[in-house]
């Protein structure tokens, strides 16, 4: 068995936070850890459909994941949140809602490396002034300063990245 535990996948739009959170959710399920993954995007569109990209309801954005966290932490689960959460002040909240059982995993990606990504073209509408308050071209993205994993996923493969994360989990919460 195994106890609950949050690793809060914190990057850019593009840095691989999704793909990530999903392929690893797929490799702990496939080793029977009761796991669940928290994406901005999903969030988005049901739980925080009435929030935007102001400072001040991405804070409320990063709130309510972690309150959700919680709960499911606390019923035993692995919860995997990917959400960009580019505050310092939001994720000291987060772990402050979540307290220990919370590990802060940096998906790191360098800028130019996402906007080459660009798969929903948010940055070229970034760049073009389409959209305003974009994390990396005109909002700031503040990264961890001593994350419990750091990944670079500018180079690496998914596959790699998912071992890495997928065996730093298992370690965690000691299966
Ligand atoms: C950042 C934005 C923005 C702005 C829309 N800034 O890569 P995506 O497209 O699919 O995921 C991003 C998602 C970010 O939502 P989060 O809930 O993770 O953000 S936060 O933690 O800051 O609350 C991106 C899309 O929404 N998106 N507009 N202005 N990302």
């Amino acid at each position: 068995g195994h106890r609950g535990g949050v690793f809060w996948l914190t990057g850019l739009s593009g840095s691989g936070k999704s793909t990530l959170a999903r392929a690893t959710e797929a490799a702990l399920f496939a080793d029977g850890v009761d796991v669940t993954v928290l994406d901005g995007d999903t969030l988005r569109a049901g739980l925080c459909k009435d929030l935007g990209f102001s400072e001040a309801d991405r804070t409320e954005n990063v709130r309510r994941a972690a309150e959700v966290a919680r709960i499911l932490r606390d019923a035993g689960q692995v919860v995997l949140v990917a959400l960009i959460s580019p505050l310092l002040s939001d994720r000291a909240l987060a772990r402050q809602i979540l307290g220990e059982e919370f590990a802060e995993v940096f998906v790191d990606a360098d800028l130019a490396t996402c906007e080459q990504r660009d798969p929903k073209g948010l940055y070229a509408a970034a760049r073009s002034g389409k959209i305003s308050g974009f994390t990396g071209i005109d909002a700031p993205y503040e990264a961890p300063v001593s994350p419990a994993l750091h990944l670079k996923t500018s180079a690496g493969s998914v596959e790699s990245e998912t071992k890495t994360l997928a065996s730093f989990i298992k370690d965690t919460v000691r299966l």
